[in-house]
């Protein structure tokens, strides 16, 4: 890799070993703190060498170094403070990691996936990290989703801050406090990076960028990735954001470079980012060998460069360590790390009985009988729309954790005209009023990104806020799939129980709008269904609606909670308010029609079309079908379908979305799987067909199921 053009410049010391000692002092650091962070480096690079012959001996299975990148990250942890600021690292932050306080035993119980592990419990892949008491948050291996959360975090303060009710310092936070948020010069590609550094502008948050450039992302090189082949360049025009472009093979002007960052954001002015050119010297990871795609002299240009020589080095030369010294620091280390290996090979590893601990929140219950609280019913009947609107604004009233924002969810950004204008509130005005009641620090607008809302939401979660935030339609849920997929759901069990984000996701969903076409008509509860270690609610009237909602805010998991908005308005479902503490447990079915001859297990907008198609079928024929509307789809109420298809030996499974591969196939397996002997004929499907849904009124009458196509199946299974 080519040294960067200003690198000569910083490196003041370059050539000059006694100006280090003078340089280094200059900075305030003693030779007794350089001696340290120098340790620091050394004792990651050891611990990727001795990593790597674990692999080779199969004693861990998979191997990350953070081998070249050390200077900038124990500059970094010199500087920050850990559990007090916040750190999003990625997979090359060993020395960070050291820096801040873990010792090589916490690093290698990961490495062979011990229980004592603090970043997982044996969960994640070596440096996955992840450590409470140092506010380490947990890490995916997915590059970039760490950028978001830290910029929610670093919204944390100002919230709090904002919030009088939040004084009582249970959320702890600090005006001077820094996000550090970390990833390689490939990473800057991703979407989430510049949505990410949008927020932390706009929103002048004090977010810490650390930019690992090392010239590569795998086998792409940064030209190859980055436009002008310059991250700190191409970023320049970005409203308050500080840059520092440095050598990150030099130690002083590394230490300067971060200091001067860090120090700016403690003082609140804005975001910094570390433009660090570091080197790899290792292949990507062992599964790459990087002589495919670089040459020798690359390689060897780079090995010129490596700091845990160079900086040796100058500590020598400017006297700060004898040779002596020097040689007695590499053996002591060398012994640690040895011994470290030994005590990880020697932990118990996690039992397998503790594969489902902490997929959801072992204190809180959701589907427990707190959760079962009576209406108390007043004034006019509302919407179901109307009743999700006033479960917000109380709820928002009783904790004041909660924090609401998406895609015009507020109801005017601008401050000023705050009186002047009736506010939007919402495309469907689900939460319309709740910014002017409950500020604009509780209550705003998100830029249009929805991994932006997802993504933020869990970096705030993690902190102890409660969002409940709203993606505006189902249909574009998509850009925040891999938050929702590889972040939001396992936040807790790949941490191992020690972070959760208990975030609440609205979405409007589903069809039956006369108009709303492929973009506006999407289901697809499957695609979070199937996602381990989220709750998934879809009411189907508006009482349901107020009592699930309360329910999803107040438990302590992630859920998705899917409005179908066709039944945002109708008059059929309306219901009096049922109350400021009206609660439905999840996982509980309600039976809509009793009924002996048949069962329809529904939910959604097929509620009523069942209702109604059970009506038809029994004044016209007399087949007595029983309807039962799920509520939650994730836990669903299995007791209530066995006990209902025991009694009426027949069953169909409804539901809005495409039929193959949908919901209905899962209910109908474990039927067919469960309950086989007690049915007297086949378990049958009513489904939206396999294809999108048109504008045309006609066709999408077709595409979705309809109260005929259900009284069909009706007559045809009673006659089976
Ligand atoms: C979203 C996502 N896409 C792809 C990968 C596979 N992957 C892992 S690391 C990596 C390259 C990252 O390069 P860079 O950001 O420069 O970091 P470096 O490893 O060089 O420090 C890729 C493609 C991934 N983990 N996540
Ligand atoms: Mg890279």
């Amino acid at each position: 890799m080519a040294v960067p053009k200003n690198a000569k410049k910083q490196d003041t010391t370059a050539g000059n070993s006694t100006g280090f000692a003078a340089e280094a002092a200059k900075l305030g650091l003693s030779a007794q703190t350089v001696v340290g962070m120098y340790r620091t480096m050394y004792t990651s690079r050891k611990l990727d060498d001795r990593e790597i012959a674990m692999k080779r001996q199969n004693q861990i299975y998979f191997q990350i170094s953070g081998a070249g990148h050390e200077v900038p990250l124990v500059c970094a942890g010199h500087l920050l403070r850990p559990s007090y600021d916040y750190f999003f690292p990625y997979y090359r932050d060993r020395a960070l990691m050291l820096a801040l306080g873990m010792t090589p035993e916490e690093v290698l119980y990961q490495a062979v996936g011990a229980e004592a592990d603090p970043n997982s419990g044996g969960r994640q892949m070596p440096c996955h990290w992840g450590h409470r008491p140092l506010h380490v948050v947990t890490k995916s291996s997915c590059t970039g989703t760490q950028f978001l959360q830290a910029a929610g975090a670093a919204q944390v303060g100002s919230i709090v801050e904002a919030v009088a009710a939040l004084s009582d310092g249970s959320i702890p936070s600090h005006s001077d406090e820094v996000m550090y948020v970390s990833s390689g010069d490939g990473t800057t590609s991703q979407g989430e990076f510049w949505e990410s550094l949008n927020s932390a502008c706009m929103l002048k948050l004090p977010v810490l960028y650390m930019i690992e450039d090392n010239g590569y992302a795998i086998s792409v090189p940064v030209e190859a990735q980055t436009a002008g082949g310059s991250i700190s360049a191409l970023v320049a025009s970005f409203p308050d954001l500080y840059i520092e472009e440095v050598d990150g093979c030099d130690l002083l002007a590394s230490y300067a470079a971060v200091e001067r960052a860090v120090n700016y954001v403690r003082e609140r002015r804005g975001p910094a980012m570390v433009h660090a050119h570091v080197i790899r010297p290792y292949s990507h990871s062992l599964s790459d060998s990087e002589e495919l795609y670089r040459p020798a002299e690359e390689l060897a240009a780079d090995l010129l460069r490596d700091p845990i020589v160079t900086v040796a080095k100058k500590l020598v030369e400017s006297g700060m360590l004898t040779e002596a010294e020097l040689a007695t620091l590499k053996s002591e280390v060398d012994a640690k790390v040895l011994a470290a290996a030994d005590t990880a090979m020697a932990a118990a590893r996690p039992g397998t009985e503790t594969v489902l601990h902490h997929m959801y929140s072992p204190t809180v219950d959701p589907t427990s009988e707190a959760f079962a609280t009576e209406p108390q019913f007043s004034g006019i009947e509302g919407t179901m729309v109307d009743l999700i609107n006033s479960c917000l604004q109380t709820e928002m009233a009783r904790d004041p954790r909660i924090v609401v924002f998406g895609e015009d969810v507020a109801d005017v950004s601008r401050v000023a005209n705050v009186g002047k204008v009736k506010g939007k509130g919402g495309v469907f005005k689900a939460t319309h009023g709740l910014q002017t009641k409950h500020g604009g620090d509780r209550v705003f607008n998100s830029p249009l990104a929805e991994a932006n809302i997802i993504g933020r939401a869990i970096g705030m979660a993690a902190r102890g806020l409660k969002p409940v935030v709203e993606i505006q339609f189902f249909d574009y849920i998509w850009p925040a799939y891999m938050q929702l997929r590889n972040e939001l759901s396992n936040f807790r069990w790949r941490s191992n129980g020690t972070w959760s984000a208990p975030v609440v996701v609205r979405v409007p969903i589903g069809g039956y709008l006369k108009g709303g076409a492929p973009y506006h008509s999407q289901s697809g509860e499957v695609l979070f269904t199937h996602i381990p270690g989220l709750r998934v609610v879809m009411p189907s009237n508006a009482q349901d609606a107020a009592g699930l909602l309360r329910t999803a805010i107040r438990c302590d998991d992630p859920v998705m909670f899917l409005e179908p908005k066709h039944l945002y308005r109708q008059t059929y479902n309306k219901s009096q308010d049922p109350g400021d503490d009206y609660m439905i447990p999840f996982g509980k079915a309600r039976t809509v029609r009793s009924g002996s001859d048949l069962t329809v297990i529904t939910y959604g907008c097929l509620v009523q079309r069942a209702y109604k198609a059970a009506q038809d079928v029994a004044e016209s024929e007399g087949i007595e079908v029983e309807v039962i509307d799920l509520r939650s789809l994730a836990p669903y109420d299995w007791e209530a379908i066995r006990a209902s298809v025991m009694r009426t030996n027949k069953v169909i499974v409804a539901h809005e979305d495409h039929m193959s591969f949908g919901y209905g196939a899962e209910i109908a397996a474990r039927i067919s799987d469960e309950l086989f002997e007690y049915l007297d004929g086949p378990v049958r499907r009513v489904a939206g067909m396999d294809t999108f849904v048109a504008y045309e009124p006609s066709l999408e009458d077709v595409i979705l199921p309809q109260t005929d196509d259900l009284a069909r199946a009706m007559r045809e299974l009673h006659a089976y």
